[in-house]
């Protein structure tokens, strides 16, 4: 089997056919923005400003300091930045060279971070030395195997990202298009975070076809307050569009309201995208605010489900007319359209972007669901991946035979056709946005020397949607761990603030359940009942 699982031939014709894969790089694609838009700003950040034909100029310049360090065409090199110029210029010098980047988050620590490099056997890391008042070079110190280091800022005892900007020599071999251009993360159900394969054909198209979607064009401004190697924020038309686009991309170092609404008023933004709670913190900013806002045309929200009561808000007080983005790294991205019917926009999260993109919606057996009744969402199409990267166990229960995905939500169809996401049948817990693998946290606590076994699940929560909370039964004979020394022991760990448990219970015994073996969702199912009944007692 294949790394990099593709779609069979036929498909892959059809698509080519239909004109969706055009066999054009992202480096193409940027080399032909600044062909036609040299001189307008496509990168905005704290300290620069950054033309079409500066940017294009860096990423090659860069690409060749990389490939003076040996990286070249395949290699894997893992890039942790916040939203700062030098994301751009490093991912496009990584597109010049065929090399891929893998899209790590500024949340990431020492856990995510070693196993990205081990696993994807990372010829680089790119880091900005602090971003947060988190130390990333003290971070890659502690790596083992450690890749070459890149830093934007004092680089310690690595390279500054600055000595890459060498004079270009010659120019390298470019890739095709049909190659994998990066890894993206998957937000992960089990165990560790799947790496997503995406290649420059596939994700291209589903950006280039998000852009009049998303009514974006070269006089567009679009705000980045979300991490700009997510998803959604890089390719929903995300700063790709707008890149593509010839407009104008502006990086929030943070996405607190003042932050934000000073970039919309200072730049003139006319398009942002935010996750749930995000959208919710802006709206509760906005009676104290006295920024003009008026710039703002868009507001995107996706990556968690957005309750109808918020996004009846949107447009009275912002406003902004509310896109509802339900997408997923893995590929099948929806929009609802901005000339919807309000309570289209409201109430759906949309239609897919491509007319090939096909749905099925099913029951426990993969059979077809009665119209408008709902199921899980299985999908297949020009942009959606055939496979995860190196993990073929995994591949043959995440895809059906005939290579639909099995998106792990649970959608009905609105009688327009829009899908409406009613909840999710994937053992995950969806943070306002941020994806939680409860295995991978249950077994940080399993390492615990007193932990007998532990059960994490997502509870309601009215801010995020869900937050996390973590049940630990204690070895027998031991003392009894306190909340939070666990706390302290997952810090130890190193794994992303955003996966430590917002709760944890220290339990005398799991729920019986009259069978022997159980799941571990059943398992979470039943705590999670028993923790309601027994709540206030
Ligand atoms: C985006 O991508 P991921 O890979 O972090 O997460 C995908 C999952 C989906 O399978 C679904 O469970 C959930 O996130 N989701 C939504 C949603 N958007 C994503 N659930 C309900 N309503 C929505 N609007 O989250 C992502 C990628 C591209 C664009 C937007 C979001």
């Amino acid at each position: 089997m294949s790394d990099f699982p593709g779609w069979p031939q036929e498909f892959a014709h059809r698509y080519r056919e239909a004109g969706y894969w055009r066999g054009v790089t992202f480096a193409q694609m940027l080399e032909d923005s600044a062909r036609r838009h040299p001189d307008n700003t496509a990168v905005v950040d704290r300290n620069r400003r950054c033309s079409y034909a500066e940017l294009r100029d860096a990423a090659r310049a860069v690409a060749d300091g990389f490939r003076a360090h040996g990286i070249g065409r395949g290699d894997r090199v893992v890039v942790q930045l916040p939203n700062i110029v030098e994301f751009f210029e490093t991912v496009f010098a990584l597109f010049h060279l065929g090399a891929l980047p893998v899209f790590a988050l500024p949340a990431h620590r020492r856990a995510e971070i070693q196993y990205f490099c081990e696993f994807t056997r990372a010829a680089g890391y790119v880091i900005a030395a602090e971003h947060e008042r988190f130390d990333y070079v003290a971070l890659a110190e502690s790596l083992d195997p450690r890749p070459q280091v890149f830093v934007v800022g004092d680089p310690g005892p690595f390279t500054a990202f600055e000595r890459l900007r060498t004079a270009p020599v010659s120019e390298p071999d470019p890739p095709y298009a049909g190659d994998v251009a990066f890894l993206q993360l998957s937000g992960g159900s089990t165990g560790v975070p799947k790496l997503i394969p995406r290649t420059h054909d596939d994700y291209l198209y589903s950006v280039r076809a998000s852009v009049p979607r998303c009514g974006i064009d070269a006089d567009s401004v679009m705000l980045i307050a979300l991490p700009a190697a997510h998803n959604f924020p890089l390719s929903s038309p995300g700063s790709l569009g707008a890149l593509c686009a010839g407009a104008t991309v502006v990086l929030a170092e943070n996405p607190a309201p003042e932050t934000v609404f000073a970039l919309i008023e200072a730049e003139r933004v006319t398009i942002t995208a935010a996750v749930p709670p995000l959208a919710q913190v802006w709206l509760q900013a906005l009676p104290n605010s006295t920024r003009d806002l008026s710039s703002l045309r868009v507001l995107q929200v996706g990556g968690a489900k957005f309750s109808e009561v918020l996004a009846r808000r949107i447009r009275p007080e912002l406003g902004a007319t509310l896109q509802q983005v339900f997408g997923m790294a893995e590929g099948l991205v929806n929009y609802t359209s901005l000339t919807d019917p309000e309570e289209t926009i409201v109430t759906t999260q949309g239609k897919p972007i491509s007319p090939d993109d096909e749905i099925r919606i099913v029951d426990a057996d993969d059979r077809p669901v009665g119209a408008g009744e709902s199921g899980h969402l299985l999908t297949r199409g020009p942009y959606t991946i055939r496979g995860y990267y190196r993990a073929d166990a995994h591949n043959a229960t995440a895809f059906t035979a005939d290579g639909f995905y099995r998106t792990g939500d649970l959608v009905r169809r609105a009688p327009d056709g829009s899908l409406v996401v009613v909840g999710r049948s994937k053992e995950q817990i969806n943070r306002g946005g941020e994806k939680i693998a409860p295995d991978e946290v249950e077994s940080h606590l399993l390492a615990h020397p007193a932990v007998l076994d532990a059960a994490v699940i997502g509870i309601p929560d009215e801010h995020l949607g869900e937050r996390s909370m973590a049940f630990v039964l204690p070895r027998a004979g031991a003392e009894w761990p306190r909340p939070l020394e666990l706390r302290g022991h997952l810090r130890d760990r190193a794994l992303a603030g955003y996966k430590l448990p917002d709760r944890i219970e220290v339990v005398e015994r799991f729920p019986h359940t009259g069978v022997g073996k159980i799941s571990k969702a059943e398992l979470r199912r039943l705590i999670a009942i028993e923790f309601e009944n027994t709540k206030g007692n």
